[in-house]
């Protein structure tokens, strides 16, 4: 089956199946790393660098190791030499042909601490509490040196790698600058941006948490893992740092508690844990707390602006100019050179037909966390900036913001557009007007006088986002430096009495694949879902898999068990026809059965299997027994969610506070298998992009380099009462090139959120003089920035 329409009428798609993986988590029986405990286990704690920048004159391990329970304590001295460092997964080349700098990761630190929370040792111990209180008894005696946290101060700071002297890491840029250029020249209205895209803290529900196990028997390595791609963790470890054979590494994450990116990466303490079972024969678990979650898990966004946007008299958009500087942090993180640019720039045409973009990014070295991907990963940094301006120019040219944005909508597809990625479909103006509809945009003249009433401001904000999901196709991918394959793995593992096992190399972290995946399964071979489970997150399970992030799940995952699903459906049929007496070619499947065309003979899909594997009546001379089938599926482009978000605020001058009173957002995710979890995905990704523009920060001390939002008493995490009921809906175009036409759904809520949540704040504003303001706007930001805009 190729065609995406037909299989969007096959029973279970597009029906609210209830979560399978539900009744696992509701009654407390969910198995997450922390609630595994393997016989011979220690505990891990790890000694982290107070300072942002010092050299490690020099560790002394006596007294720690001296303390009750303790078994070993491990320092950079231990680990020197016999491991590599983590690698980055994603070589940038500078515009002048060099390479990224590159420098070491190692597993812990090396003479150098570089942001505070850095790895320096780890204690390994009886107990949790021993290795804990062991860890606070390491001795470093550190030289302090200056640290720099702001990306716009890195070139002017002490270097914090011999590599890198001036902290820089590559320049990169894509467009033709002189095109660019030359139109700007001539431009009748350019409207110009600066802005700031805040830092985030991921801080998913469960904290990361891991378990290194060993066994000397067959000297083989188990590493129990909160992680997104146990593939991609065990490929990185082995072949990069720890030097291993792979099929001597097994790697599990089970059930985890969300990951929003970032649990993609190969983090020190997971490849510390796995190298020091073997060294000490026994398993070491460690699961990261709070306050150490928010110093050592890599953090989101962090990037520095400036934007053009020359137009002609009628507003049409004839060019984009942006130059960014992105903070990379101490160290490069797995995929995190691919987000500031691959991942980034190529989404500055978002809905509209800009004929020319340049955008040139320049990334740096701080003495902060490592900076990656979290829920959206450079789309919404080019979401953020294209739909500000966006808005900005519409209340500089005086368009209504909607009408702007229609004006310079893409109605005809495939799009190539001038940043490299082609849209297969879409239909953003479609998109527009139902959220205009929904929103009842017609009604805020009244709502904002309602609003003047009581004193306060009200504001609208737009924003019409695309994103790009799935990243594919592998060789081009490789070409633009990936150092891995974009493909994912499917196996469909049919049981005799016709009941289906399916393992997939996407990770489910909350995203409900053991509801999704299955229901593909049972509307393609006609079963019911409850007949249909789910295997994912084990590499000795599962075939070779790329595992979940970039919202890529179901649209390559799923395709990749659709291929599968094809050859289970090819091999059943030749036993079908042979139990019919029939061609091969005049045998049909549909609705779990087989038929003959132009007879009435049929049989059901269960008595197939049964024969496959019981195979007494079966043509054993052309056919291998059995019903188990294995796919690979190499995406030929990305997919391309879009849509239209509109957002109302009311904002109280007297104190600044912000209350966000409507959302309506109106999305394209092509066919949907399932409308409950895509909804629920959508308030998520809402949830979190809606926290991104009004209350996270990640703040560092500016001359100490301190994390000063080290915790939810200093970072302000959303909660539900900070939200109105969100008003959702969707067009559909289905995509064209895989074979569920689907598009990913699981970021789109965080990359279209912010700028429209942030043009309805600047709109409520704009009475009051404020011209600007960067996220998150807090009470105490926008107070500021209206007694700045007095007179
Ligand atoms: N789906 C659907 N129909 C569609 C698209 C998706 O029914 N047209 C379903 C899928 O089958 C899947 C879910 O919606 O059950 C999300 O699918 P998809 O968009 O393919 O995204 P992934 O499964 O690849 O999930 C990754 C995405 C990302 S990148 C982040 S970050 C994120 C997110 O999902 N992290 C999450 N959502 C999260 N949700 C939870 N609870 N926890 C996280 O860590």
């Amino acid at each position: 089956m190729g065609a995406s329409d037909g299989f969007a009428k096959l029973p279970h798609i597009g029906e609210k199946v209830r979560r399978k993986e539900d009744y696992r988590f509701l009654t407390g029986s969910g198995q997450y790393t922390d609630d595994i405990n393997l016989p011979n286990q220690r505990y891990a704690a790890f000694v982290r660098s107070p300072h942002a920048h010092a050299t490690i004159k020099s560790v002394a391990t006596e007294r720690a190791a001296a303390m009750p329970g303790v078994v070993k304590v491990f320092t950079g001295a231990d680990v020197a030499g016999k491991m590599g460092g983590l690698p980055c997964g994603w070589l940038i080349t500078s515009t002048d042909g060099q390479p990224m700098k590159e420098p070491p990761h190692p597993i812990l630190a090396q003479g150098k601490v570089r942001y505070v929370g850095d790895h320096v040792a780890m204690v390994v111990a009886e107990t949790v509490e021993q290795a804990r209180n062991a860890a606070e008894a390491v001795e470093v005696d550190y030289d302090v040196l200056p640290a720099v946290v702001d990306v716009r101060d890195a070139a002017q700071a002490s270097a914090l790698h011999d590599i890198a002297p001036d902290n820089h890491c590559y320049k990169w840029a894509i467009g033709d600058k002189a095109a660019v250029d030359a139109v700007f020249a001539k431009a009748a209205h350019v409207t110009k941006l600066d802005l700031v895209n805040n830092r985030l803290v991921p801080n998913a529900m469960e904290p990361r948490a891991a378990i290194g196990a060993y066994s000397r028997a067959n000297d083989e390595y188990t590493l129990y893992v909160a992680n997104q791609n146990p593939h991609v963790e065990r490929l990185l470890m082995t072949a990069f740092v720890l030097g291993l054979p792979e099929h001597k590494v097994r790697v599990i994450a089970p059930d985890v508690g969300g990951g929003f990116g970032s649990k993609i990466y190969l983090y020190a303490e997971d490849v510390a844990l796995t190298w020091a079972a073997k060294q000490l024969n026994c398993a070491v678990k460690w699961t990261c707390d709070r306050s150490e979650a928010f110093l050592s898990d890599a953090h989101g966004r962090d990037h520095v602006s400036h934007a053009e946007l020359a137009m002609d008299s009628q507003g049409k958009f004839q060019a984009l100019r942006v130059h960014t500087d992105a903070n990379l942090g101490a160290y490069l993180s797995t995929f995190a050179t691919a987000v500031p640019t691959i991942l980034y720039a190529t989404l500055l045409a978002g809905q509209y037909t800009t004929p020319q973009i340049y955008c040139e990014v320049d990334a740096w070295f701080t003495n902060t966390a490592p900076v990656d991907a979290y829920r959206g990963a450079g789309r919404p940094e080019a979401t953020y900036l294209l739909e500000r301006i966006v808005t900005r120019a519409a209340w500089e040219m005086n368009i209504p913001q909607d009408e702007l944005r229609e004006r310079n909508m893409i109605t005809a597809f495939p799009y190539q557009t001038p940043v490299a990625l082609q849209y297969d479909t879409g239909d953003y103006v479609g998109a527009m007007h139902k959220a205009n509809a929904l929103a009842d945009v017609k009604g805020f003249d009244a709502r904002r006088k309602a609003s003047e009433a009581k004193g306060l401001k009200r504001g609208i904000g737009y924003s019409s986002y695309i994103e790009a999901c799935g990243i594919a196709p592998s060789n081009i991918a490789g070409a633009l430096g990936a150092r891995a394959g974009l493909f994912e793995c499917g196996e469909i593992r049919v049981h005799p009495t016709g009941s289906v096992t399916v393992f997939t190399g996407s990770h489910s972290h909350g995203q409900g694949h053991e509801t999704t995946f299955a229901q593909v399964v049972a509307a393609r071979l006609g079963i019911p879902v409850e007949n249909v489970d789910v295997v994912h997150g084990d590499t000795g399970r599962v075939p070779f898999g790329m595992g979940t992030y970039g919202s890529r799940s179901i649209s390559v995952g799923g395709a990749a068990i659709m291929k599968a699903l094809d050859k289970i459906e090819a091999k059943a049929k030749k036993i079908a026809a042979h139990l019919m007496e029939a061609g091969d070619g005049d045998v049909e499947f549909a609705n779990g059965e087989f038929t003959v065309k132009g007879t009435d003979k049929k049989i059901p899909f269960g008595q197939v299997a049964l024969t496959a594997y019981v195979p007494h009546n079966y043509p054993l001379d052309k056919l291998e027994p059995g019903l188990n089938e294995t796919a690979f599926y190499d995406p030929t482009n990305f997919t391309f969610p879009a849509g239209t978000y509109v957002a109302e605020v009311e904002v109280d001058p007297a104190t600044g506070v912000v209350r966000l009173d409507k959302f309506t957002a109106v999305d394209d995710f092509g066919t949907i298998i399932n409308p409950m979890i895509v909804e629920g995905q959508v308030h998520g990704g809402l949830v979190q992009g809606i926290g991104q523009a009004l209350l996270e920060n990640c703040v560092y001390d500016k001359d100490s380099g301190q994390l000063l939002t080290g915790s939810m008493m200093d970072y302000a995490m959303p909660r539900a009462d900070d939200f109105p009921s969100f008003t959702l809906d969707t067009v559909c175009t289905p995509c064209t090139h895989n074979p569920l036409g689907t598009k990913g759904c699981g970021e789109a809520g965080a990359i279209g959120s912010p700028p429209a949540v942030m043009n309805a704040v600047l709109d409520a504003l704009r009475p009051l003089g404020v011209k600007d303001l960067d996220m998150p706007a807090s009470p105490a930001r926008v107070w500021e920035a209206i007694q700045a805009a007095k007179p």
